[in-house]
């Protein structure tokens, strides 16, 4: 296996379930050549939420950040690649999804909802570092 194949944590969030995105950006991911090696739904908890999250504690978005990542079940996935951390980012494109570029999946799929925190479908690992972690929130004794 090359040494750069990575994985990496991603998440599709309560708006992306609700509004039936789940193939659409799993197809996304597929499509560029990207492995599923882990996938389930789960609802998310307060405890799940607090660790995963930790970074935000204290800011603005942050408690209303986690009420919408309760409000229905996320679809959790590894996903394997070579460079997979930054390749899914670029996927995914900007937090904001009316800053977000066409051709990624919050440019194309998402908008702003005028809502007090960003409901952008997708999360994915910002480092090797992150990913690490939250696969192991995500998917304890993987
Ligand atoms: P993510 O962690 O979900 O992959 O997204 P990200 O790196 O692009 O964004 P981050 O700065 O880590 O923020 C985590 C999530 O918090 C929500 N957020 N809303 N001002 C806002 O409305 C705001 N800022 C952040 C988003 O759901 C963002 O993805
Ligand atoms: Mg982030």
């Amino acid at each position: 296996m090359s040494e750069n194949i990575e994985r990496t944590l991603v998440l599709i969030k309560p708006d992306g379930v609700r509004r039936g995105l789940t193939g659409e950006i799993l197809r996304r991911i597929e499509a560029k050549g990207y492995a599923l090696a882990a996938l389930t739904l789960r609802s998310a908890d307060d405890e799940l939420l607090a660790a995963h999250y930790a970074e935000h504690e204290g800011k603005p978005f942050y408690a209303p950040l986690v009420e919408f990542m309760k409000s229905g079940p996320v679809v959790a996935a590894v996903v394997e690649g070579h460079r997979v951390i930054e390749g899914f980012r670029s996927l995914a494109g900007a937090t904001d999804p009316t800053g977000a570029l066409p051709g990624t999946i919050r440019g194309d799929l998402g908008r702003d909802w005028g809502l007090k925190v960003q409901q952008n479908l997708v999360h994915g690992s910002d480092s090797p570092e992150s990913a690490v972690r939250e696969i192991g929130l995500w998917f304890p004794g993987s």
